[in-house]
This record gives structure tokens, C-alpha cells and sequence, in this order.
């Protein structure tokens, strides 16, 4: 079986673990999110590819989530003993390595997706991972900070601002003018089921779908399309998400979250045991609604709602 994943960070990285955990057999794509990467000292940082790379090689330090296990700190304060910042974003040592190589590869000519290719064959994550383009789409928040209107970098808004201030406005910056990265088109038309983890809505899958041609890849690909909700009881299981779905004029609740991606796109939708009310909703929108339990609590409860994402996908296919 062929799946295609469209993942974020975190919560991607981990439903990834589970989706391999039940099928092993599987030939999986992961089309990453890069409106998160930020230049930072020089070099090219890639948060989303970076952790579900390290959380299905074995490198990621678990309890975060993003980064290096066993992390040390030591080029981050010699470069704040220069005054040379941000102090904000933590780039560990071993991470730093990482942001080295890529930087290298890229500032020698690689595309970005040749660069993940050869940094994937170290930590050799189990899956084929693809950034959604290769070329550059940041993603900007536009916030009112003391009354004047300013677009800030998304890990600006994100990790300094903690999402505490009101975003008025999401925008994956380059994102029309960009192209899928090779393989992605190619890998969605070739799927049989394509599937959305609970990732961010807005800032991680919605920046893929804003890609020029993926979105209509999907639609038109004619295979189970399956998402997860990343809210459970009104709120946002991890992150800051429901900042964001403001922004976009969306509630943060799965049957709205499941509305926004719209039944064009969507065809089943998992919502956890707690929003099971929330299933009539989903259903009278056009797409088939189970509510199973989603939360990613060890690596058993992850796989279980893989396994029910790809068991409604067969459902849908009826
Ligand atoms: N998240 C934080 O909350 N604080 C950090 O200092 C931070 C540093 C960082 C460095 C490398 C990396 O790959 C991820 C990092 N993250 C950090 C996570 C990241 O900001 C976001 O969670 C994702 O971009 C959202 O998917």
C-alpha cells in the first residue's frame, strides 16, 4: 500500500511512528512543511523536516519533541558572549550540525529535497520524505504590537511570542510562486490513500496545500483522503493552534477544522471519543466521521489511530 503523508512537526512526527507501527509493509511518503524554516546565524533551519526526521530515525529528544536527544548548548552561548542572537530559538550543538550540512549542500547547489535525500540517508527514517517545495515559502503572522501592524517570522511568532498576542493574519510568504518539489505530484498521483495527522490546520498542513498544485493533486487523485483532528474538547491538543484558526476565521473545534479542509478535499474525518456530538456535523458536511480515541499518548494509542484512520479510509472506498 502507498500512503502519502502531509505532516508538521510534532504531532506529524509522532503519528508517523504509528502509522509505520501498523503498517509495516507500507510505502510511505511524507510531504513536509518548510513555511517554518528560518535563516538563523547563516544558515538554513528546517524545524519540520529536522523532527520527523529525528523522531523516526531515533534522534529526536522525546520529551520535546523537536531537536536533538541529548543536546548540549555550547555554540548558542558563545554566539550570545559575541551579543550574536536570536537567544529566543534553541539550536543545540548536534542540531547545529545538521543546519551545517544542509546550508552546505544547498550554498553548493542541491535543491532542498536532494539535501533531506542525503541527510535522510543517515538517519534512515523509514519513510520517504519530501519537503513540500524546494523553493523558499516563509511563513509570516501579521500581529499589532503596540498599536502598529508588523509581519513577523512564524518561529518569531511562534517560540518568542509564545502565539500570546492576537494574529491577524497567516501568510505563507513565496508560496504562489512556488512549485512542488520532484516527487510530490508524482507521489500523490500514485497513492492510495492520502492522509492528513493531526498536525496544525493553518501553519503546517494548510501551508503545504497552499503550494500550487497540491491541493488539486489530492482532490483529483480519485483515493481515500483521511484526516485527524488536532482538537479534542474545543482546544488545540499540542501547540497553539486555536491562535492561528482565529486568524483564519475558523473555531477551534474538529467539526469546524473539518469544515475549513472542506469535503472536496476531505472524505473521512477522525474526531476523538470526547467530540463524538461533533460526528452529525462532519457527516452533514459530506464526510464520513468516526470518533475514536486521539490522543498520542504512547506509541499503542498512536498506532491504534493510525490503524482507524486507514480502516475508514477503506471504509470510504468503499
Ligand atoms: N520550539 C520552541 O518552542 N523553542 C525553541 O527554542 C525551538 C527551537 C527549535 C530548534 C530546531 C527545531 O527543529 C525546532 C525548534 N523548535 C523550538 C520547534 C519549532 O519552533 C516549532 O514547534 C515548529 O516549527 C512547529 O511545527
Amino acid at each position: 500500500m502507498r500512503i502519502v503523508v502531509l505532516a508538521g512537526g510534532i504531532g506529524g512526527a509522532r503519528f508517523l511512528r504509528g502509522l509505520k507501527a501498523t503498517a509495516p509493509e507500507a510505502d510511505i511518503t511524507v510531504i513536509g512543511n518548510t513555511g517554518d524554516d528560518i535563516h538563523l546565524f547563516g544558515l538554513k533551519v528546517c524545524p519540520d523536516l529536522d523532527t520527523v526526521m529525528y523522531t523516526l530515525g531515533g534522534g529526536i529528544d522525546e520529551e520535546q519533541g523537536w531537536g536533538r536527544s541529548e543536546e548540549t548548548f555550547q555554540v548558542k552561548s558563545e554566539l550570545a558572549a559575541y551579543g550574536v542572537g536570536p537567544e529566543w530559538f534553541g539550536l543545540g550543538d548536534r542540531d547545529f550540525a545538521t543546519h551545517i550540512v544542509r546550508t552546505q549542500m544547498l550554498g553548493a547547489g542541491y535543491p532542498l529535497s536532494a539535501v533531506t535525500e542525503a541527510l535522510c540517508a543517515r538517519w534512515q527514517p523509514g519513510v520517504r520524505l519530501l519537503p513540500m517545495s524546494d523553493d523558499r515559502v516563509e511563513t509570516h503572522v501579521a500581529v499589532d504590537i503596540d498599536g502598529e501592524r508588523r509581519a513577523v517570522h512564524f518561529q518569531e511568532y511562534w517560540v518568542r511570542l509564545r502565539a500570546s498576542v492576537e494574529a491577524q493574519a497567516v501568510v505563507p510568504v513565496g508560496a504562489e510562486q512556488s512549485t512542488p518539489a520532484p516527487g510530490v505530484l508524482e507521489s500523490i498521483a500514485e497513492a492510495d490513500v492520502v492522509l492528513f495527522p493531526p498536525s496544525n490546520p493553518v501553519v503546517s498542513v494548510g501551508t503545504i496545500l497552499a503550494v500550487p498544485g497540491i491541493r488539486e493533486a489530492i482532490a483529483e487523485a480519485g483515493v481515500p483522503v483521511v484526516g485527524l483532528s488536532p482538537i479534542v474538547g474545543n482546544a488545540p491538543v499540542r501547540g497553539m493552534a486555536d491562535k492561528v484558526l482565529a486568524a483564519v476565521g475558523v473555531e477551534s473545534t474538529a467539526a469546524a477544522v473539518a469544515r475549513h479542509y472542506g469535503s472536496g478535499l476531505l472524505d473521512g474525518w477522525l474526531v476523538d471519543t470526547a467530540d463524538a456530538e461533533a460526528a452529525a456535523e462532519v457527516e452533514e458536511a459530506g464526510i464520513r466521521c468516526r470518533a475514536v480515541p486521539l490522543m498520542m499518548t504512547d506509541l499503542d494509542a498512536t498506532t491504534a489511530m493510525a490503524n482507524e484512520a486507514l480502516a475508514l479510509a477503506e471504509e470510504v472506498r468503499g
